[in-house]
């Protein structure tokens, strides 16, 4: 088995703390986006998106897309869960994630590629529309204070992969020159638990 990674891309990121939090080590390869070699033929057979993280397994079939990398992971090695542990909770955990990464991750992801210099390589750039990511993002970390005044975690009681989604893209915010505010004492409350985990290191 091999994981395709990119260490300073965040959805990589989000697998590799998947795997931390359960205490799971997968060799890898790292690919330099900046450097082209997703581009290439040889990654294109295995990701014809030419998207990063890609999981191959031993028999050669392939995953790529970071969620469905995840709950390949989840199924091998169910505990601890990370990705709700029955129906409802499974659901709950699937909404939250969705709303993490539609809502959160995307927005910032967006901003970062369509406003900076670096991007420019990768992305046919329109600067308005990174603009307009910019306000999708700060809304939705205001409303993301009064969700998590109401629960620990983003999809309650239990760490889940929403809020390794979450936080990944926080941490990636800083790229595109988005804060959560000092204001937002809730969202601040559970960024400190979260990256403290050891598993943010990842
Ligand atoms: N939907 C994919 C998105 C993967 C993705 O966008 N990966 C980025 C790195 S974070 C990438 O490979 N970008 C290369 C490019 O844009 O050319 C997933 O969730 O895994």
């Amino acid at each position: 088995m091999k994981l395709y990674d990119t260490k300073l891309a965040p959805n990589p990121r989000r697998v590799r703390i998947f795997l931390a939090e359960k205490g799971i080590t997968v060799p890898t390869q790292e690919i330099s986006i900046m450097g082209g070699e997703h581009k290439t033929d040889a990654y294109r057979k295995l990701s014809p998106m030419a998207l990063v993280p890609a999981l191959e397994l031993d028999d050669g079939r392939v995953l790529t897309e970071t969620v469905a990398i995840c709950r390949y992971f989840e199924e091998l090695h169910p505990a601890p869960a990370l990705m709700g542990t029955d129906a409802f909770s499974k659901a709950n955990v699937e909404m939250w994630q969705r709303r993490m990464e539609m809502e959160l991750f995307l927005p910032i992801a967006m901003t970062f590629r369509h406003t900076h210099p670096a991007m420019a390589q990768l992305e046919e750039q329109i600067a308005a529309f990174g603009e307009v990511s910019r306000g999708r993002a700060t809304r939705r970390i205001d409303i993301l204070d009064a969700d998590l005044g109401k629960t620990r975690y983003i999809a309650g009681d239990a760490f889940s992969i929403a809020d390794i989604t979450a936080m990944v893209a926080i941490d990636f915010g800083r790229s595109a020159r988005i804060k959560v505010p000092e204001t937002a004492t809730n969202v601040q409350r559970w960024y400190a638990e979260v990256s403290a985990r050891p598993s943010a290191a990842a």
